[in-house]
């Protein structure tokens, strides 16, 4: 048995694979596997799409455990947007530095305590094309004022950590991966497979 990752982001994929250090199981992604999945993320929620990412492939690999996440930024402000929509906010054309530049010019002229927000994963867990396991994971922050650093991906230079005074993109990969929604998330998942192993 083996573990899939269902994503197809490298710069997710490096940082679960760096979280999972030390699983027994053999880690693969979805990209090293002979069957090819084109998957649509058009739910309403996390949890939705990362279903959707997910049982398509536990279908087809019915005896290894598959593993997917939906992740996003939502801003209090903006009333929880850009959420599910978070990677292509910025439109057809997207890009990691588009994205960020609307979040800043919608957050204009807010004042600090005003620009609460939390990065979110939501992490579920097939064997046999039935769900198994859901974690939530949840990182809190703010929104910088402007955009700052650059390790991580995505909205990482614009999310503010108080307790660092730094943005996630300022902090190195190895920092980051302690305290994410995705280490968080991913650190249960290594508990709970602990956990069955030593129970089976
Ligand atoms: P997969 O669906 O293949 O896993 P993806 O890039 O489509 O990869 P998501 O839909 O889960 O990933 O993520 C949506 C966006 O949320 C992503 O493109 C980033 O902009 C943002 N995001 C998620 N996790 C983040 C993190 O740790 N730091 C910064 N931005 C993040």
């Amino acid at each position: 048995m083996k573990l899939i990752i269902a994503t197809q982001n490298k710069s997710k994929l490096r940082e679960i694979k760096q979280i999972l250090k030390g699983v027994k199981l053999p880690v693969v992604s979805q990209d090293d596997l002979d069957r090819k999945f084109y998957l649509k993320e058009n739910g309403k929620t996390f949890f939705e799409n990362a279903v959707k990412k997910t049982l398509p492939i536990s279908k087809v690999y019915k005896d290894d455990l598959v593993v997917g996440e939906d992740s996003g930024l939502e801003v209090q402000y903006l009333r929880g947007a850009p959420g599910v929509y978070s990677k292509r906010y910025s439109g057809k054309n997207w890009t990691y530095k588009k994205n960020n530049q609307k979040i800043l010019k919608e957050l204009e002229g807010i004042s600090q305590k005003n620009r609460k927000a939390n990065f979110h994963c939501c992490l579920v867990v097939f064997r046999s094309g039935k769900l198994i396991k859901r974690i939530d994971g949840r990182l809190n922050g703010y929104i910088s004022k402007e955009s700052k650093g650059k390790h991580g991906f995505g909205y990482d230079p614009i999310f503010y950590l108080p307790k660092y005074k730094k943005t996630a993109a300022q902090l190195p990969s190895s920092a980051k991966n302690k305290i994410s929604h995705r280490a968080i998330a991913f650190s249960k998942l290594k508990a709970h497979l602990y956990k069955v192993s030593r129970s089976t």
